[in-house]
Formats: structure tokens, sequence, C-alpha cells
């Protein structure tokens, strides 16, 4: 069986930690993928993880890995308010997607409020942190 989940990261998500932790913690990214890997090892799951500043680099991944994951947990940062070609892209791709915010994103700016990605997600988790990647993790698992 097929037990791949990547991982995908958009915007300014490479300076978590460092970028406004008020909002968004203080844990960086590699915390989060070193969180992850020993979570994915318990639940017997392998991940690939990737961050890209750039929605072409996003979109390009989720075509690169349309064959071959199993789910895609994705927190597209800013493109989430602003990127159809993200969500044409992962209408491409046949397995579950989970959308992760790690801020609450319906309690802050209005223009944060709408994400073309949730159209296509099976689910989506906001406002808990970086424990909402764990939380997806364990949707796949389940
Ligand atoms: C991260 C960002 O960079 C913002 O642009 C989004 C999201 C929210 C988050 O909460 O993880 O609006």
């Amino acid at each position: 069986m097929n037990k791949l989940i990547y991982v995908l990261n958009g915007p300014n998500l490479n300076l978590l930690g460092k970028r406004q932790p008020e909002i968004y913690g203080h844990e960086t990214l590699a915390d989060v993928e070193h969180k992850m890997r020993a979570r994915a090892a318990q639940l017997d799951l392998e991940i690939e993880f990737f961050q890209s500043n750039f929605e072409g680099a996003l979109v390009e991944k989720v075509h690169e890995v349309r064959d071959k994951a199993a789910g895609i947990i994705i927190n597209p940062a800013a493109l989430s308010h602003t990127s159809v070609a993200i969500l044409d892209a992962l209408n491409t791709f046949e397995s579950p997607v989970i959308e992760v915010h790690i801020s609450n994103i319906h309690k802050r700016e209005a223009f944060r409020h709408h994400s073309w990605v949730s159209a296509r997600a099976e689910g989506v988790i906001a406002g808990m942190g970086t424990l909402g990647y764990m939380l997806a993790l364990d949707y796949f698992a389940s």
C-alpha cells in the first residue's frame, strides 16, 4: 500500500519561527518537519517535505507527485487566498488533500477568510498552530 504523503508549504513559511511569532509561533519549519517525521514513523507513513515561495514551483510539485503520493498536506500560505492555479493543480490529483493553516484565518483580516484550495480539500485545519500538520497526518493514518 502506498503510504507516501507530501507536505507542501507556501510563501514565507521558510521564515516560520522568526516571522510574526505572535501569530505563527516559535517553531521553525525544520522543527515541524522533524516532528512530522517522528509522528509519520509511528503511524507507518512516509513523508516528503517541500517549501517554496513561488506559486509555479508549488504547481509543478503537485504535477510531479500526482501519480506517486497517497495524499497531500498543504499549507498554501498567502497563495490560499489568490491561487486558482494551485486549486487547478490539486484538481488533477486524485487522492486526499488536507489543507492546513497555522493561524485561524477566519479570525483574521477579511481577505484571509476565503481559500481557493478549500474547494478541493477533503479537510481544512486552521488555528491549531503547528499541531494542525500532525492532525493531518493522523487523518491519513486513519
Ligand atoms: C500562513 C500565511 O502565510 C498567511 O498568508 C495565511 C497561513 C495564513 C497560516 O495560518 O498558516 O493567510
